[in-house]
């Protein structure tokens, strides 16, 4: 493939900035400028010159084809961290008749040289995201290859059950009963539940990875808006006296202790002749209804029991006004809020105690397929058997791209960076 470049650290000044190049051709690329780099892997610490004019210091190395992360070979200039240094070095390749790289390029281009499977390549894309040590986390579990591992296992599976059915099948012929070996069924159950077990770990998992949501709801003025402020250290939300001040949803996303949350300031919850009050109000219901918890606050310390489920939690505001004996928070004094967070914090973590490996539901829906395929094959023919493991394989292949990726990658890719 063409030599792409590009600038593999973000733009603008640093320590270092580093350019990076793949493709057959990187080495003497960079050896145009820095000389002969006799070894692969070895760090040189030389001069860029073009001609006469030098360019910088830089150190410089390569990586033999295969031996790489993209699986070309690579060559890697640690430059200055100065923008215009990275500008002419740049300008210099582009001269050179290379091709500067696309979002994503080099990534891309290591999943179609097999050095990643496609959930390794969600699994960065989730790791240059992550914002929180959960999401940290389970990108790098993802990153790492663990449910490329998993899946190898389960294929494993597959393909001795595979092996168990087809040598019942070959003695059909010569009247041998063609009863399919025990064996197979206990495989396959095994198989199923594992999949099952990943597969109810999603929904967790997908809530650490995209964070979850938690609505703050109450009747207007109950001091929703100033507990979203008091917590975010500055006014994010408008508030006042005058109830119906809230209409839209207000979001603040929160990193509290590891888990990514965003917090949902919502209209206050009231029957009212307003239309766009009212368009307020349902739309806070609904979202309320569809978040992961839902904070009920009000004066008096009530829920509001039409939107009350499990986990949810109940405060009393304005403890500084009045007496509460538990759950009291104070918008003003700030009584009660850490405390308020810590039983978040708890109430959010019990439930990524399920939490599988698996977070996209692009690798949710593989898993399902083949959970699907397995499914009510006792007393099957030995040929159509057969069928549904090669059914289920093949959708473990698509979970990791073996087969079917080119729709996702795409998507997958314009989120990443240029330079990764
Ligand atoms: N004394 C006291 N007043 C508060 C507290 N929190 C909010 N308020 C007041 O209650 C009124 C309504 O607050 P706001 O946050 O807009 O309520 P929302 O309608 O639920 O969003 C405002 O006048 C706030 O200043 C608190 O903790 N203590
Ligand atoms: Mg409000």
């Amino acid at each position: 493939m063409d030599v792409i470049f590009a600038e593999a650290t973000p733009s603008g000044r640093g320590g270092v900035s580093i350019v990076r190049l793949s493709g057959s051709g990187a080495r003497a690329a960079a050896e145009y400028l820095a000389g002969e780099l006799q070894y692969p892997r070895q760090a040189y610490l030389r001069e860029l010159r073009h001609g006469d004019e030098l360019l910088d210091h830089a150190l410089v190395l390569w990586f033999e084809a295969g031996h790489s992360f993209t699986g070309e070979e690579v060559a890697e200039l640690h430059l200055h961290g100065a923008p215009v240094i990275v500008r002419r070095v740049l300008r210099f390749f582009a001269a050179q008749g290379l091709r500067p790289a696309e979002a994503g390029e080099f990534t891309r281009r290591a999943f179609l040289n097999g050095k990643m499977d496609l959930a390794e390549v969600e699994g960065l894309g989730d790791l240059l995201e992550a914002e929180t040590e959960a999401q940290r986390r389970l990108a790098l579990r993802l990153a790492g290859g663990e449910l490329g591992r998993r899946t190898e296992r389960w294929r494993n599976m597959l393909i001795r059950a595979g092996a168990l059915v087809e040598s019942s099948v070959d003695f059909a012929d010569e009247d041998v009963p063609d009863d399919v070996p025990l064996e197979v069924f206990h495989l396959l159950a095994d198989l199923r539940s594992q999949l099952d077990s990943e597969i109810s770990g999603y929904a967790a998992a997908e809530r650490v990875r995209a964070g979850f949501e938690v609505a703050i709801i109450g009747p207007p003025n109950a001091g929703k808006s100033s507990l979203i402020n008091r917590i975010a250290k500055r006014e994010v939300a408008l508030v006042s006296d005058i109830a119906g001040t809230t209409r839209d949803i207000i979001e603040l996303r929160i990193d509290l202790q590891g888990l990514a949350v965003t917090l949902l300031d919502t209209a206050g919850l009231r029957d009212t002749d307003d239309q766009i009050e009212m368009m307020g109000v349902d739309r806070a219901k609904q979202r309320a209804m569809a978040a992961d918890i839902r904070v009920h606050l009000s004066d008096t310390g009530q829920k509001d029991q039409r939107l009350w489920q499990e986990g949810d939690i109940l405060l009393q505001t304005k403890s500084d006004l009045r007496h509460a004996e538990k759950n009291a928070i104070s918008s003003f004094t700030g009584e009660g809020i850490d405390e308020f967070l810590h039983q978040l914090f708890l109430n959010l973590s019990q439930r990524t105690i399920s939490a599988g490996l698996v977070s996209h539901e692009r690798q949710l829906l593989s898993l399902i397929d083949a959970h699907k395929a397995l499914e009510g094959i006792e007393g099957l023919p030995p040929e159509i058997l057969a069928e549904a493991i090669r059914s289920a394989a093949s959708s473990l292949d698509r979970l990791l791209g073996r087969i079917g990726a080119e729709e996702y990658l795409d998507v997958i890719f314009t989120s990443f960076c240029i330079g990764k």
